[in-house]
């Protein structure tokens, strides 16, 4: 949504549906149209509508600078600044717990880092990647490289980028393999599938015509991707799940009187409030020691167990219904490389019952709401290397993850990656809601019925970040109402 909109909703308490804010954003000057509607509205209602808009309209016609009436065609999708009706909520301590954990490395790490553990991976990889590309009308008849290389009419085959190369001539040749053979694959410069990059190690279809030279050249790159038609699942309680990351306990910029706000806010007599069940922490929930050169120069907190007992004492804080759902991140006290198992029993043992910890990712059910959780740090890679991508949109690399259907493709990029016998990094089920954090910007969008947060942070711009000019929007939960699927983002 519009920026400036969002922030002027933001301001005023506000709140408007997709279709209002849709139309809005469309005016030559959103904020003043919204203005104008507020005025004329006399009271600020608690969702904006296209009712509301199209009743101020009246016989007067539209107030100039409003754009005419656009139908959305956007779903019911989830806008920031958009809090449920307030029918749609129900008190969280009346409701009991329904969590379980469906996939997480935890208690499973069987991998030891040798030569046979990365074939095996990536074996594993392309065969779950494949199951999903074999689904695809696109690739229907698909052989094997080795065959496909003997054919000279149309081919379809899947295996993995080995290699991404640019030729002298600015054209593209990808490096394609399975376990029988390797293909390149042309993409000529100025064509749409040049426009789409294709980052190494990815699974991927591959329709083309191979050449006498033994080129293939590419028709179609199929990727996996998610099936269209998915919907929210049907949940009874109104129920709501906050979600919050890189909490950064221990660091000097770590935002403790926004926190404050919030937990003030969790336990006031405020409707959303009293529905939130579930509290998400996707990572980086402590500011760790030792994770960059001379972080202890950034410490307020320079132990690394003192932080988690300062984590565990903020978390006490929060009313005794809230469970909260903690898994680590990059700079948190368990092996850095992914998938990451949940924090030590030692950590553990520091927090209160309500506290669950599992690893990340982790894929688990809240009341039947399937959720992916993952810290992000594959955003790096995915910045550096796809070109549009950039640290203040996180959900633009969520989704092309979700294309993908992989948490973290590139390997032997910033994201250091386990051989585990099993690659739970694959999204092998779509989730209805994808949860991360990482690069410490707030978002949240839809993508083919998939709800999409970046769950922000509570840190302010460090020193690292300044430097490469990322600019944080920490202190800020996306809240999302598992009866309406709808969420919102709040600001503290
Ligand atoms: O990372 C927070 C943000 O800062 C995220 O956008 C990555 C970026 N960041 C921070 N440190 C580094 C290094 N050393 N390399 C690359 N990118 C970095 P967080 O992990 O939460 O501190
Ligand atoms: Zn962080
Ligand atoms: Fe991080």
């Amino acid at each position: 949504m519009h920026e400036r909109l969002l922030d002027a909703l933001a301001k005023r308490g506000a709140l408007a549906d997709p279709a209002a804010a849709e139309y809005l954003a469309r005016s030559p000057d959103p904020v003043e149209a919204l203005d104008r509607v507020f005025a004329r509205l006399g009271n600020t209602p608690l969702v904006l509508t296209m009712e509301d808009i199209l009743s101020v309209q009246g016989a007067r016609g539209p107030p100039t600078g409003l754009a005419p009436v656009v139908r959305s065609v956007v779903p019911a999708v989830i806008v920031a600044g958009v809090p449920p009706k307030l029918r749609a909520l129900e008190r969280a301590k009346d409701v009991a717990e329904d969590f379980s954990v469906l996939r997480d490395i935890t208690g499973k790490s069987t991998c030891e880092g040798t030569l046979s553990d990365f074939s095996r991976y990536f074996a594993n990889r392309l065969e779950a990647i494949g199951r999903l590309l074999r689904t695809r009308r696109e690739l229907v008849g698909a052989v094997d490289i080795a065959r496909a290389r003997r054919l000279t009419r149309e081919v379809r085959f899947i295996g993995m980028v080995a290699d991404v190369r640019t030729t002298r001539k600015g054209d593209r040749v990808l490096e394609v393999e399975d376990a029988t053979d390797t293909a390149p694959v042309f993409i000529a410069q100025g064509t749409d599938l040049f426009r789409d990059p294709v980052l190494p190690d990815e699974v991927i279809g591959v329709v083309g015509r191979p050449t006498e030279k033994g080129l293939v050249i590419a028709e179609q790159i199929v990727r996996p991707d998610v099936p269209n038609g998915r919907t929210f699942p049907t949940v009874k309680e109104g129920i709501s799940v906050a979600f919050v990351s890189d909490i950064h306990v221990g660091s000097r910029t770590f935002l403790g009187e926004n926190w404050e706000a919030f937990t003030r806010w969790m336990n006031a007599d405020d409707p959303v409030a009293k529905s939130v069940r579930y509290l998400v922490c996707a990572g980086d929930v402590v500011d760790g020691i030792g994770v960059y050169p001379r972080q202890e120069e950034e410490l307020t907190i320079d132990d690394v167990y003192a932080q988690y007992e300062e984590l565990a004492r903020l978390l006490a804080a929060m009313p005794d219904h809230v469970n909260v759902i903690v898994l680590p991140g990059n700079h948190d006290a368990v092996r850095p490389a992914e998938p990451q198992p949940a924090l030590p029993q030692n950590v553990q043992k520091l927090f209160d019952s309500n506290t669950k910890f599992v690893g990340n990712p982790c894929a688990f059910t809240l009341h039947g709401v399937r959720i992916l959780a993952y810290h992000g740090r594959s955003m790096d890679d995915f910045v550096y290397s796809l070109p549009g991508m950039s640290y203040a949109r996180p959900i633009d690399t969520m989704r092309e993850m979700l294309r993908r259907r992989h948490l973290a493709p590139v390997y032997g990029g910033k994201t250091p990656i386990a051989p585990e016998a099993e690659d739970i990094l694959v999204i092998d089920e779509v989730p209805d809601v994808f949860v991360a954090g990482h690069v410490h910007a707030v978002g949240m969008d839809e993508y083919k019925g998939v709800k999409m947060i970046n769950a922000s942070a509570w840190q302010s711009q460090t020193v690292y970040q300044k430097m490469h000019n990322i600019e944080p929007t920490p202190a800020r939960v996306p809240i999302l109402n598992l009866r309406t699927g709808r969420g919102f983002i709040k600001e503290f």
